[in-house]
């Protein structure tokens, strides 16, 4: 508990142009989370270099996500808005918890074996240990919960795991944390092929709409989505296309896959295609004007950065000097 109320953790990877998966599947619930508990939302940019990365692109694009947050409604004076690489507890507390955590356990993550089918040719061990790097994430703050897309679950799985591995040895020093995985949008299917999630790392950009997408690309990504021959519009596992579009017209909209059944019940794909893509502009709207404004705030945007890093650094080094302490460094000369 920090300031009698829970604690929420949650963080993004600065890898790519974010998609509406993302905001739908996290970055909505965030906001909607916010007030009821103190928040730490993270820049994960220890996590992006698993993954080659431009040094120049990811410095841009981790100030890039950062904004975001902000731009969607976190308010960095109440939520702790931060880079991961400014916090050293982050990569301290992942080496220790590395020591509690078995290679079988990390075999069976499946984005590992996703990533490291994807990049083959540098399949490097933080690829392998990602997961211990985001259990000490969360366990640094004391979580009590982490919302996330559904594909983050087994990471969640496995945090739980390590926290009550170490905790059934030294007591309780870790808040074992629970995933919050929203109703709707915690699966955005790609629009090109909706058997595959949509990612910011898709190599098609036809699969995936970018928040920062004009209405006009919008509007074409939507009328191209790969659909079906059935013609209704209906909610069901054996029409994933449109079952996808229900996903995110209802999650833009607030309006239940039943309520989107009825309100298109005899009329077409291409009408219903239409509608999607309006709820999405209109969704987008507010937060590309919003990022465009705080874009040239620069002196606002850096404050941010300094402020809470100190802030997110003060709660993450409570945890660690006592997990440093139970098992067994020694004490600190003052
Ligand atoms: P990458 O393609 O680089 O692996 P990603 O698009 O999967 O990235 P992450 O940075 O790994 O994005 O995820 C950020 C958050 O967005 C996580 O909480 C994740 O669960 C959520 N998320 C990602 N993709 C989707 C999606 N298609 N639908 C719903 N939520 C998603
Ligand atoms: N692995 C997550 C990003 C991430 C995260 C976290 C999410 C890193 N650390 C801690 C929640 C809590 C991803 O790829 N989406």
């Amino acid at each position: 508990m920090i300031n009698d109320k829970k604690v929420l953790f949650s963080g993004m990877q600065a890898t790519g142009n974010l998609t509406l998966g993302n905001y739908l599947g996290a970055l909505k619930n965030w906001v909607k989370l916010s007030d009821e508990y103190e928040c730490f939302y993270c820049v994960v940019d220890e996590h992006s270099i698993t993954v080659r990365q431009d040094p120049a692109t990811l410095r841009k694009r981790a100030r890039a996500l950062l904004t975001l947050y902000i731009a969607a409604g976190l308010d960095p004076e109440k939520n702790c808005i931060y880079y991961q690489s400014h916090v050293s507890g982050h990569a301290e507390l992942a080496w220790i918890l590395n020591c509690f955590t078995y290679m079988g356990e990390l075999n069976r993550m499946t984005q590992f074996k996703d990533k490291s089918a994807k990049h083959a040719d540098n399949i490097n061990a933080g690829l392998f240990t990602y997961p211990v790097l985001m259990a000490a994430d969360i366990l640094l703050f004391q979580a009590d919960v982490v919302p996330v897309g559904i594909d983050q679950k087994q990471h969640l799985e496995i945090t739980r795991d390590i926290a009550q591995r170490f905790n059934s040895i030294y007591g309780d020093v870790f808040t074992i944390p629970e995933p919050y995985i929203g109703k709707s949008g915690a699966r955005i299917m790609s629009l090109q092929d909706p058997s595959k999630k949509m990612s910011k790392s898709d190599e098609n950009p036809n699969g995936s709409i970018y928040l920062m997408d004009d209405p006009d690309t919008i509007m074409r990504k939507c009328k191209r989505a790969v659909t079906d021959s059935e013609g209704h519009i209906c909610y069901r596992d054996e029409q994933p296309g449109v079952k996808n579009l229900i996903d995110i017209y209802s999650s833009c909209t607030g309006k239940t896959p039943e309520d989107v059944e009825k309100e298109f019940d005899g009329k077409g794909y291409g009408d219903f295609k239409l509608a999607v893509g309006e709820a999405v502009v209109s969704q987008l709207k507010p937060l590309q004007e919003e990022v465009a404004r705080l874009e040239k705030d620069k002196a606002f945007i850096d404050s941010v950065i300094k402020n809470n890093a100190e802030k997110a650094a003060y709660y993450a080094n409570k945890t660690l000097r006592k997990v440093q302490r139970k098992v067994g460094f020694p004490d600190r000369i003052r």
